[in-house]
């Protein structure tokens, strides 16, 4: 068994308090500014910059450090549209009857629909892969642990990090999403977990006006 070694936190900074309290109003401020976009402009991206937001997503709490990930750029047209005909084939099904009344009544002030042309407008598809068991060299299956939390915080990261550069990004979720296994050829341990379409938005984009809740809304203090 591998045991623990340590050494000192030195990449943690201390902050003054008033500094500690600008900065928190700071990303708030930030993070804010953040809105999920479904119309995208063509402009490209240097891939540098989707490099270093998936590092940032990569360093993530996760169970273990197993690091249950996996993040497949898709930029190549060609796996672009057949990854649009695919979703678009699944998400006509959901609207046009999968989807129970209900869940179309909670979608309705997103105005979305079946049709998906971001998927070949975005410069970048990020899928993302949760890795629901590691195989080591000799063939063995390891277990990952808190497999969707760990993924559900990258791609949070992964999400501030877009948002950060400058860039935007819809969080997309085709459902069910399995066809990424084939058409992005990952292994069966890996399932998909979410499509993340990144790039600039369309100079005419425009989104839905929705609002957050309160802090008194979702948050409790004892
Ligand atoms: N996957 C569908 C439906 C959809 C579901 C939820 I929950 C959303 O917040 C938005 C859309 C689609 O992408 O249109």
């Amino acid at each position: 068994m591998p045991e623990a070694k340590f050494h000192s936190l030195d990449s943690y900074e201390e902050l003054p308090v008033e500094e500690m309290a600008t900065r928190a109003v700071e990303f708030y401020e930030h993070l804010r500014r953040r809105r999920t976009v479904r119309e995208f402009s063509d402009r490209p991206v240097p891939r540098e910059v989707i490099e270093h937001c998936i590092k940032a997503a990569g360093t993530a709490p996760n169970g273990a450090n197993m690091q249950p990930w996996h993040f497949v750029v898709v930029s190549d047209p060609e796996v672009k549209k057949k990854i649009r005909i695919a979703a678009e084939k699944e998400e006509k099904e959901f609207y046009s009857g999968r989807a129970p009344q209900e869940w179309l009544d909670a979608l309705a002030p997103l105005g979305t629909d079946e049709h998906k042309p971001f998927l070949e407008t975005a410069p970048y598809l990020i899928a993302i892969f949760a890795e629901r068991y590691g195989i080591l060299s000799d063939g063995r299956q390891v277990k990952n642990y808190y497999v969707t939390e760990s993924v559900g915080i990258a791609t949070g990261m992964l999400i501030t990090a877009v948002h950060t550069a400058g860039l935007v990004s819809l969080t997309h979720t085709p459902s069910p999403m399995t066809f990424l296994n084939e058409l992005l050829g990952r292994p069966e341990k890996e399932r998909p977990f979410l499509l993340l379409v990144v790039g600039y938005p369309d100079r005419d984009a425009r989104v839905p006006e929705i609002s957050k809740k309160n802090l008194d809304e979702v948050a409790t203090f004892l």
